[in-house]
Order: C-alpha cells, then structure tokens, then sequence
C-alpha cells in the first residue's frame, strides 16, 4: 500500500534524522497522528521511530522543540492543529527565533475544498506565521510539494537557525503521497543533507584584528551562545591575550566559573567582577553574542573592539567596535590565534581575581542576611549551587530566579544552562527541564522557577511529566520553585526602574503550595520555610530517585538591586518607597542590609560543602 502524506513527510523527516516530535492532536491534524501510529509501527522492529510526545498546551510543545534545540543542537520539531493549537505555538517558537536555534513547526489546515470559507477552526495560518517563521513557511497545496516542502523547511531551519513552518490542509494529509516526483516540468526533485559552512574571515582582516587585540593590555571579552563549539578555543584566545571573560546570560554555559578569569554574567543580572572589568578595560572582544544592555559595555571612547559573529546583522550594533568580522566563532578564534602574541604581564588577570573574590564576598554576605517574610533567595540560590549534581541541565524562568542563578549558579565542566534568552518569557523553565530530561535521560534537569511562572503553566506541565516518568531508568528531575507570593521581578524592576510603588491588584499571587501539587502528582514535593532546613532539603531533592519540586518560601522584600546599582536606580528605588509602596518598610531594611553588605563584605561563616 503507498504512503500516504502524512507517513511520507514523517520518513521524510526520520531520514533527517528526526527522532522527537513535541505536540497535542486536534482533527485539523488527524491525518498526521494517524501517521505517526502508522510510522511507529512501521519502525517498531528496527526500535528507531519517531517518538510522540504529548505535551498540555502547544506553546509548550514549542517551548519544548526550541529546548530540545538549543539544548542538542539538533533540529527541534513540534505539532499542533489547525487554528487554536497552531496559534498556541507561537510564543514558544518566537523563543526560538530570538534565541537563533532550528525549530520546525507542523500544523494542520483546513480542508483545500473548504479554505477561504471561515471554515470551522480557519485561521490564515501563512500570514500568522509569516513573522515568526518568515524564513520559510508553506502551505502546502500538492502531495508532489511535499518532498522539497520538508527538505527545504528542515534545511532552512538548520542553515539560518530559525523557525520554520510547514501547514498541512486536512484533506491533504490522508492522500496518496508522491515520493518520487516526476521528471517534468512543474516538479522538484529535492533532496536530504546539509553541511553548515566554515565562515572564516579574510587573512588580512584577522591580521587586523590580531593586531588591535595584540595592542591591548586589558582586554575583556565577552562571549554569548554563538560561542558554543568553540569552549576551547575561546580559551586559548583568553590565555594567549591574558584576558577576562564576561558571559551573556545564554551563554553562562561556554565557560566554567572556576577558571579564576571568568567574571560570569554581565549587567544587572551580572556580577561585580564582570562589571568592573568592562569599566576598566581597554580592548573588547565579543564572540558569539547579542547581548541587548550596551549600557554594561565599556562607555564609549573607552575601549577599542572587535566583534566576531556569524551573522553580519548583529556585528556593530551594541558597541562601535573597530572591527566586525562575519565568522563561525570557532573556526574564526581557530584562525585568529596563530596571529596573536602571548602576553606575559598578568597583573590584568590578578586584578580581575580580586574583584572576583570580593564579588563573590559581597554576594555571600547577602545571602546570609536573614528574611523577614520568608527565606532569603540569595541564601537559596547559595546553597543550592553547593549541591548541584555533576552534568546536570540547568533552566531558568523570567523572574527573580533567572537574577539569582546568573550570579550564584557557577558552571562547572559538562554542566549545561539555558532559558529564554531574547524573549525572555514565563513559563519555559518547566518545559526546557522536560525537554533536557528526554533528550539526555541520565542526566538531571534542574528548573529554577517562581510560583508566577508555576502558576502560569509549569503546574500543568508537570502532566506531562507523569505521563512519561516510567519509562526514565533514572528518573532525577527537580523543579525549584521560589514561592514569594508575588511576581517579585517585575515588582522590582517597577520600583528600581521606574519608581512606582508595589502593586498589590497586579503582583500579588495567591499562596498555592506546589510541594503539595507534586504530591497530588505523585511526585516528591519538599516544602521548605525555614533556611536552616535548606541543605537537608536540597540533598535530599537531589538523592531522590524520580521527579522532586522543591518550594522554597522565599522573602519578596530581598531587593534585586545589583553589587553595583547605579545612582538612578537607587533614586528611582527610594522614590518608590517614598511613595507609600504597602512592602516599603521590611523592602528597606532589606535592602539597606543589602547596601551595607556591599560596603563591608565579610567572610562568610557557611562552610563550603562540595
Ligand atoms: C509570558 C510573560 N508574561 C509576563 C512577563 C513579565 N514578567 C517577567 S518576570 C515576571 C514575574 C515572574 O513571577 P514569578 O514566576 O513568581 O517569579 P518571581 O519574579 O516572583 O521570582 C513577569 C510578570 C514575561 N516575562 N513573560
Ligand atoms: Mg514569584
């Protein structure tokens, strides 16, 4: 019996290598979940079918693919129906577009014989899409496009990385499938495989660039998630310059925190070292990033710059670097190194270490101050850094989490991280840590999450999560959900930036215990409110042999206020307060303590467990 649609695009996308596919039924897709049954079937002896995996809500099918992208590097896939479940994808496929990684998305249609009726569910899904996945998107009319539709979706995802978008009528679907289009005119004859090119500067460019980077005698880098790939490198280009390196937030994972050189993360979610460094630096080298705050680089006239990026349309647009060199980070810092001389003098490296030490100091101190409406975050984010497990797959969400864990979670070799960099949006820690269990089942997803983003949609997603636990040999996978009963980063960034007072009508959040959801689930749910119970607590979420959310009762009133606050910030902080903000008097002492930590950090009195 020939294949139909359906069971052709998914062979399609198997021989692309394919193995995972995020999504929820609907009938505008019925003919593809058929397919998929029939595709499993098929592959059932030779154990490498394409797997389903059925998620609560779309976007969270997308969330998912664009996780499994980031995290893999390999193509991520999901599916929805035709108008309500293609129109749920798209927050979660804009995360991946802005993140720059390959996501396919499959959605229904429908019917060729009813499109242009209003139909039931008729959405003008090409123009919904035409944004988001702009690179390429399709509906598809013919069983003989179907070949080089798939082909050209899968490469332009992976070439361009970004999202791409193939819509299926619903008649289409169940038709006999052309494999093998004629040789005629009208007709494609496309095929599987693509080859990513080594985008390598001109010789003469690099020289110049070897040249400026020669000269400096600071040199601070700053690296971003286009640096995956090339870690090694990028530290070899470090150690020839005797440079520091700061990282953007989505690429916290590219260098370990223990290389003394490392500053972490940069801006108000950065550290105090990172900070300083792009104050004092003279020469700038930024690979792989887009990093949006150019308020945090060096100041203007301070430094000169050189930028590398595979993508000409981020070179120069944050800091009027010198040089903009368009190449792939490694195979560019490949070639750029035999051109660059080893610096002897480390004094710039020492100095760097020693505001590290005393950021580090500053940022333990904090976190010993005790809360007053629960426990200190900062204490949180400490402790658990102290027992995160080897290789384990970090996520974070939009909220005071992703603040904490830019500072306090320090990478480690093999560790993995990342969130929602570019649209930084609530409720993806859930489905990225789900996403990272499926794809590397040994390893422990660990999502750092705010009871907003819980109550938002991880709750949900958690579902999810049941479904499938049975079939992990090693099932550890811990949610840690900070209950502060608000949504505590926008109440922040509403008081520093711009002065208003807290809102109780919008930030305020219903008190909803989710150790006791997880429990309802049949998860383990810890439920912690006192900081002297914390390293129990947190050993134990991680000796646990299945799925854990540990919810800490978290303090709102612990300010956000970065190791190097500006003086505008702290105006439009106290003006704030000023205006009869309902948290202002524990929000002040809290971080008046804060303030004070920052001037005279001590030793900390904790003993360092691991
Ligand atoms: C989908 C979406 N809606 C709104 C926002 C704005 N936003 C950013 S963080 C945040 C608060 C998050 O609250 P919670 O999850 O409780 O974390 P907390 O900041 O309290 O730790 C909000 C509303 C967003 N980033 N994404
Ligand atoms: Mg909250």
């Amino acid at each position: 019996m020939p294949q139909n649609v359906s069971e052709f695009m998914l062979e399609r996308l198997h021989t692309w290598g394919v193995r995972r596919i995020f999504g929820f039924p609907g009938d505008g897709i019925n003919g593809i979940i058929a397919g998929l049954d029939a595709h499993q079937k098929q592959h059932a002896e030779a154990g490498d079918a394409i797997d389903f995996i059925q998620v609560r809500h779309e976007e969270q099918a997308a969330f998912m693919a664009c996780a499994h992208a980031k995290f893999t590097g390999e193509l991520g896939v999901c599916l929805a129906t035709s108008g309500p479940g293609a129109i749920h994808l798209l927050n979660g496929l804009y995360d991946a577009k802005n993140d720059h990684v390959p996501v396919l998305a499959l959605t229904g249609q429908a019917a060729t014989t009813a499109m242009g009726s209003e139909y039931q569910q008729e959405v003008d899904l090409h123009t919904l899409f035409k944004d988001v996945a702009g690179e390429y998107v399709v509906t598809l009319m013919s069983p003989a496009a179907v070949r080089h539709a798939v082909d050209r979706a899968v490469r332009s995802a992976l070439g361009a990385r970004t999202v791409t978008a193939l819509i299926f009528p619903k008649d289409l679907q169940e038709e006999d499938a052309v494999e093998e289009p004629p040789h005629l005119m009208n007709f494609n004859a496309s095929s599987v495989g693509f080859a990513a090119a080594r985008i390598v500067p001109r010789d003469a460019d690099l020289q110049r660039a070897a040249d400026l980077l020669n000269a400096g005698r600071r040199v601070a880098i700053l690296a971003g998630a286009g640096a995956f790939g090339a870690e090694d490198l990028l530290e070899a280009v470090a150690d020839r310059l005797q440079a520091g390196c700061a990282k953007a937030l989505l690429g916290k994972a590219v260098l370990p925190d223990d290389l003394p050189w490392v500053t972490g993360t940069l801006g108000l979610l950065g550290t105090l070292a990172s900070s300083e460094m792009m104050t004092a630096c003279d020469t700038l080298l930024m690979v792989g990033t887009n990093y949006p705050y150019a308020q945090f680089l060096p100041g203007n006239g301070k430094a000169r710059g050189v930028q590398i990026d595979v993508n000409p349309a981020r070179l120069g647009m944050r800091f009027p670097t010198e040089l903009n060199l368009q190449g792939s980070a490694a195979d560019t810092l490949e070639a750029l190194l035999p051109m660059l001389q080893q610096k002897t003098d480390t004094s710039w490296r020492d100095s760097i270490s020693q505001t590290r030490a005393k950021g580090d100091r500053i940022d333990a101190t904090r976190a010993e101050i005790g809360g007053i409406d629960g426990i200190n975050p900062e204490d949180l984010f400490v402790e658990l850094n102290r027992r995160l497990p080897s290789r384990c797959i970090i996520t974070a969400d939009a909220g005071t989490s992703t603040n904490w864990a830019a500072r306090h979670i320090a990478m480690r070799r093999g560790m993995k991280f990342s969130l929602s960099g570019g649209l930084a949006t609530m409720g993806s820690a859930v489905p990225y840590a789900i996403a990272a269990k499926f794809a590397f089942p040994d390893r422990t997803p660990v999502a750092l999450t705010g009871d907003g983003a819980m109550q938002m949609n991880g709750m949900n997603e958690l579902i999810t999560l049941k479904r499938y636990v049975e079939r992990f040999a090693d099932p550890s996978i811990v949610f840690v959900v900070a209950n502060n009963r608000d949504l505590n980063q926008v109440t922040w960034e509403m008081r520093i930036e711009t002065g208003a007072p807290d809102y109780p009508a919008s930030q305020h959040l219903p008190d909803v215990s989710m150790a006791a959801y997880a429990k309802l689930l049949g998860f383990e749910g810890i439920h912690v409110t006192r900081e002297q119970d914390l390293p129990t607590a947190i050993d134990a979420a991680f000796a646990a042999r299945g799925p854990v959310v540990l919810e800490v009762r978290t303090d709102p009133t612990i300010s956000m206020l970065p190791p190097h606050v500006t003086r505008r910030q702290a105006k439009s902080f106290a003006s704030a307060m000023l205006k009869h903000d309902p948290e202002a008097a524990p929000a002040i002492v809290q971080s008046v303590k804060g303030v004070i930590a920052g001037m005279f950090p001590q030793k900390s009195t904790r003993t360092e467990q691991h």
